[in-house]
């Protein structure tokens, strides 16, 4: 994985890297240590009861009964401001602005939490791809050529092999598929490794998952979705979020909840006159 600082951090190189090269890359000090302590103390706070929660490519840890070994904490922006101050880093959303156009939103925005001993994912693709093992739902021709995903995972904890950071097919994102057992992931993955605070920046065409957690410390990350404006996001935000932090969001963060965007809309009793074309 190629790694960048904040300081060094080139929108084009970067995604030329996610398009066309390994399709992930590191980028560290975006996050102070308060921040990161603040939203892993919150995210702990949050998922200490196994509370079931719906979850995603843990059919596997499901039928072995071991889905209380991952815990997800979903709707981050309502547990706290420092989930904000995430979404919205200005590297970050230059880098996207560029990637998946200047009007993009946010899907997502969740804590995945993997306690020592827990199971590792199912390998697959991120949404709006995730389905992708039924191809015959997606429109005909459908390909990855262009990025409708990009996905940012803040690290909480040390991620590494042992503590089961994300494992990733380089290069798998140059055609979009859904892997299957003779695409040997395992064989091929590499991991995502880095320090508390390092982000990790990929495209959810290319084939990932969390590996096991087999070190004796928690595997925690925020984990952030972002799509194109006219991409249905995987969270409902605006409906989960209290009316006065709506009324309060900053420009960026009701861009991110998709609210300069509002489609669909019930044209019979919106505003009336021309709304749509360059004039
Ligand atoms: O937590 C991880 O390492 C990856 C999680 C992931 O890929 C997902 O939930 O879609
Ligand atoms: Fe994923």
């Amino acid at each position: 994985m190629k790694r960048f600082t904040a300081a060094t951090a080139d929108p084009d190189v970067i995604i030329d890297e996610l398009l066309k090269g390994g399709g992930a890359v590191g980028i560290s000090g975006l996050f102070s240590p308060d921040q990161i302590a603040e939203a892993r103390a919150i995210i702990m706070a949050h998922s200490e009861q196994a509370a079931e929660k719906a979850t995603h490519f843990q059919g596997a840890a499901e039928e072995a009964g071991q889905l209380n070994l991952q815990r997800r904490v979903w709707n981050l922006l309502a547990k706290g401001e420092v989930f904000s101050q995430m979404a919205a880093h200005p590297v970050l959303m230059n880098i996207l602005r560029r990637f998946l156009g200047t009007e993009f939103i946010m899907g997502s925005i969740a804590a995945n939490r993997i306690l020592p001993g827990g199971p590792g994912q199912e390998p697959h693709v991120d949404y709006p791809y995730w389905d992708f093992h039924q191809p015959e739902t997606h429109p005909v021709g459908f390909n990855g050529s262009f990025p409708m995903n990009a996905q940012v995972s803040v690290l909480l904890d040390p991620f590494t092999k042992e503590s089961g950071a994300t494992g990733y097919v380089p290069g798998s994102q140059r055609a979009l598929r859904y892997p299957t057992l003779q695409d040997q992931f395992y064989e091929r993955c590499e991991q995502m490794t880095g320090e508390p605070g390092d982000v990790a920046l990929f495209y959810g065409v290319t084939w990932h998952c969390a590996m096991p957690n087999n070190a004796d410390h928690d595997r925690s990350a925020v984990l952030i979705q972002y799509l194109p404006k006219w991409v249905k996001p995987m969270e409902d935000m605006p409906a989960a979020l209290p009316q006065d932090f709506l009324d309060q969001a900053s420009p960026e963060i009701r861009q991110l909840l998709g609210l300069n965007y509002p489609y669909p809309e019930v044209l019979d009793a919106a505003k009336a006159g021309n709304t749509e074309g360059r004039k």
